[in-house]
């Protein structure tokens, strides 16, 4: 199986840890996103990062990857058997694309992209509302929600993986959880990204 994208991506970085967590070989093409390279693009039709090859069958999108994964190598299982756990977390999975990420990737893009990638100078004042203004909130939820180990019932699944994924994008632009206002949910991240499959998929190739 081919694994298309840049590790920096919190959802190229999901595919890698449920690969490194079924233990699945891969090879990994550290691709940017929009890049030219025709394989990567016949497997992403609109060039986002990440994207499969599989012997030929193309998909894009972290969470319909993690699906076939899923189906293909079902242990250990990423997705709970429970409806309501598993319709938990597919809501949690939504959640950290369509509302954390949203954010989080406002402050990774101006206090780490621009400056350190780019060379361009970030935008403070928009990184500052992000984290003063836009994710506190989603903070204060999660920190709601975690009453163990895991996210979702008793098992690590595709809840924690999208969820703490982009957290280490947060490490990246220098930004901690306040450890002092969001206790459980700093413990949960700082868990999270130390599992095995975190660390290997945190140390890919970026380019
Ligand atoms: N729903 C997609 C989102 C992927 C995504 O937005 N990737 C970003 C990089 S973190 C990307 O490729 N952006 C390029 C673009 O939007 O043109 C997934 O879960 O894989």
């Amino acid at each position: 199986m081919i694994v298309y994208g840049t590790s920096i991506s919190p959802f190229v970085r999901k595919v890698l840890v449920a690969l490194a967590e079924k233990g699945i070989r891969y090879e990994h093409r550290p691709v940017a996103p929009q890049a030219e390279d025709a394989d990567f693009r016949a497997a992403s039709p609109v060039g986002k990062v990440p994207a499969i090859d599989d012997n030929g069958f193309r998909l894009a999108d972290s969470s319909a990857i993690l699906d076939y994964l899923e189906r293909l190598y079902p242990q250990p299982a990423l997705i709970p058997a429970d409806p309501k756990h598993a319709a938990r977390a597919r809501w949690f999975d939504k959640f950290a694309e369509v509302e954390f990420d949203r954010q989080l990737s406002v402050v990774f893009t101006e206090r780490f992209l621009k400056p350190r990638l780019l060379k361009v100078p970030g935008d403070e004042a928009l990184a500052q509302q992000a984290l003063d203004q836009n994710l506190p909130p989603l903070f204060d939820y999660l920190e709601t929600q975690i009453t163990g180990p895991f996210l979702v019932g008793d098992a690590f699944g595709i809840a924690d993986i999208a969820v703490a994924s982009p957290f280490h994008n947060l490490r990246l632009a220098h930004v901690q959880v306040d450890a002092g206002r969001w206790p459980k949910l700093a413990g949960w991240a700082a868990l999270t990204l130390d599992r095995p499959s975190f660390v290997t998929a945190i140390a890919a190739p970026a380019w």
